[in-house]
């Protein structure tokens, strides 16, 4: 049976309880009616992005471009600067399924080399076949493509918007490909530098 992996929010305890789920859900909920500006980043996973098999050492991510209005909808999941990260254990199949949320501008995905400062435009991906359709250009609002790769070398990368622009502020996040890790998992993690 195909299990979620999510880290628990920064900065909040693991409750292990039915009811202390649901408590933790009616506390986001509150949280998020009353965001103003200074929370504009929600630093929330949701459990369906990420689904995988253990047996058969495949994962699926689903990475969705413009999800909020944060950083002018230059975010992925809603999370810029390598604020969330998908931990991928080497040598698994990995599909990474991008949908392009925003209304207004085009967006696209690739996976690339951590580097810095970071590319103005598109790269060669670092891993074969790690990137999307029109890498450059951008998919139109709501548009779709299936990224599908094998994660054979371990290393941290980036998954990185290709339009021109867009990566370089901010519109990334972070795979790392893991030689210890035994099952996929989305960390939050540190935004800051790509290094
Ligand atoms: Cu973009």
């Amino acid at each position: 049976m195909p299990r979620l992996g999510i880290a628990p929010p920064a900065g909040k305890w693991r409750r292990p309880t039915t009811v202390g789920r649901t408590l933790t859900a009616m506390v986001g909920l509150v949280t998020l009616s009353l965001a103003g500006p200074a929370s504009a980043q929600q630093r929330r996973v949701d459990p369906t992005w990420l689904t995988f098999d253990v047996a058969a050492k495949t994962v699926r991510f689903q990475l969705i471009a413009g999800l909020t209005g944060l950083n002018g909808a230059l975010n992925f999941n809603g999370f810029r600067d390598g604020g969330l990260t998908l931990v991928v254990p080497v040598g698994w199949k990995t599909e990474i399924a991008f949908r392009n949320h925003d209304g207004m501008l085009p967006h696209s995905a690739e996976v690339i080399a951590q580097q810095t400062p970071l590319p103005t435009q598109s790269v060669d991906p670092a891993i074969a076949r790690a990137f999307t359709l029109r890498l450059t250009q951008g998919l139109p609002s709501e548009a779709t493509d299936m990224m599908r790769f094998d994660a054979q070398l371990a290393g941290d990368y980036l998954i990185f918007c290709g339009v021109p622009g867009h990566g370089a502020a901010g519109m990334w996040i972070r795979l790392r490909v893991s030689a210890t890790a035994k099952t996929p998992a989305l960390l939050l993690t540190p935004a800051g530098g790509s290094s």
